[in-house]
């Protein structure tokens, strides 16, 4: 079901700051940045590595605002791994498949993700305490 991590999303108060940081330290670079209203956040996506199913990121994540997935996040953990996701060949077929083995879904159809992609979230405490997405790159939608 899952072909790869496709990202590592962190949260940050400051993603300019965080993005100079990443850059400096491990000399990623930042391939895509988006504000994405309806999730409340402002990201950037710095390249990991190319794979079979596409490539590997780290997210940096800073909220639009306190009451947002991840300005709540910030305000109780403070900075840090905020979630990990999953490339997927077909995300709707995918939340069928997990949502019938019992996983709470945050999403019961996906939405716009970052760099073109649809994406869905699983409910952090039917998966161990992580938040996971999964992912579809926009050249695997049919
Ligand atoms: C909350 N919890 C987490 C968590 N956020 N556990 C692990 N990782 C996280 N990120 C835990 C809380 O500690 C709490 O546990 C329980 O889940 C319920 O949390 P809550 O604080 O009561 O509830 P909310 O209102 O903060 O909702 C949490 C939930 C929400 C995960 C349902 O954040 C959500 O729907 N997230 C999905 C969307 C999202 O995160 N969007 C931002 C990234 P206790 O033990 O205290 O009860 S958007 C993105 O990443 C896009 C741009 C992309 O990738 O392309």
């Amino acid at each position: 079901m899952f072909m790869r991590i496709d990202h590592v999303g962190i949260a940050c108060h400051d993603l300019e700051e965080k993005i100079a940081f990443f850059e400096r330290t491990f000399e990623l670079t930042v391939v895509a940045r988006e504000v994405n209203e309806e999730q409340g956040v402002k990201e950037a996506m710095l390249h990991i590595a190319d794979g079979e199913g596409g490539g590997s990121y780290i997210q940096l994540l800073e909220p639009l605002g306190p009451d947002t997935p991840v300005g709540k996040f910030l305000a109780k953990r403070g900075e840090g791994v905020h979630h990990v996701a999953f490339g997927v060949p077909d995300v709707t077929r995918a939340l069928q498949e997990i949502g019938g083995k019992g996983v709470r879904l945050l999403d019961e159809k996906p939405r716009h993700g970052s760099m073109g992609s649809s994406i869905a979230f699983l409910h952090p405490k039917d998966v161990g305490g992580m938040l996971t997405e999964l992912v579809q790159a926009p050249e695997q939608r049919a």
